[in-house]
């Protein structure tokens, strides 16, 4: 059996869980992080020496961190095309979302507006940080506007693993109470994760418990 380390309140750990619920995959999912702890264990260390979540052990006991990391492990051992492809250019095209995703959208996004903005007590808010962030955001949901203008999905006509690491700031990005410019495109797209089950059973969390909290 596959089993998931991570509290259900973690970005990186809704990610995986959303792929999960798309391959149904049977699973065992195990609180850790945040108020379960665990992470700092000594049976956890060895799994991750980084003490972050997500983890999955698979019944192999194949060990895989690095939420990225573990969709395409999980897209290429149990997916089948669109989630993985034989064929290196089409496997590319969500690749090289997946690393947009990690090194523009999340660090600008999570980082700069979540952190910075929703989780930071108000008084700690450094406010000209968080503008910058804000209008960076605005930019880069433009250009994805632009992208889905010609296609449903991320990946092309279906969705793939870029619809998910991008995807995945869609309900926290739309709840907040921020600046967003006029993006149509990006809007249906999001409508349309909302039909998938996965989609609102993982990411769709309510997440008013990190109001103002910087602790995990
Ligand atoms: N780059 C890593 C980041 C892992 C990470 O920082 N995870 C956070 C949760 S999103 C964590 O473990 N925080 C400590 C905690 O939840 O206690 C990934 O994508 O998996």
């Amino acid at each position: 059996m596959l089993h998931v380390w991570g509290r259900r309140s973690s970005f990186n750990v809704q990610k995986v869980m959303w792929l999960i619920g798309e391959l149904e995959l049977p699973h065992r999912h195990i609180p850790a992080g945040g108020e379960y702890g665990l992470k700092d264990t000594p049976a956890f260390l060895a799994m991750n020496p980084h003490g972050r979540v997500p983890v999955i052990k698979d019944s192999d006991e194949t060990v895989v961190w690095e939420s990225h990391s573990i969709l395409r492990y999980l897209a290429a051992r149990y997916g089948q095309s669109p989630f993985w492809s034989d064929n290196a250019a089409q496997r590319s095209e969500a690749d090289r979302w997946m690393d947009w995703a990690q090194t523009s959208l999340q660090p600008t996004f999570l980082t700069g507006v979540f952190w910075g903005f929703y989780r930071t007590p108000e008084a700690q808010r450094d406010t000209a940080a968080i503008a910058q962030s804000v209008n960076r955001c605005a930019q880069y949901f433009q250009l994805l506007d632009q992208v889905l203008k010609e296609q449903p999905f991320l990946g092309g006509e279906s969705m793939t693993l870029a619809d998910i690491t991008v995807g995945t700031h869609l309900y926290r990005y739309f709840s907040l109470d921020i600046r967003r410019p006029d993006i149509p495109h990006v809007e249906a797209w999001y409508r349309r994760l909302q039909r998938r089950p996965a989609f609102r059973q993982h990411v769709m969390i309510p997440f008013g418990e990190l109001f103002g909290r910087l602790a995990y």
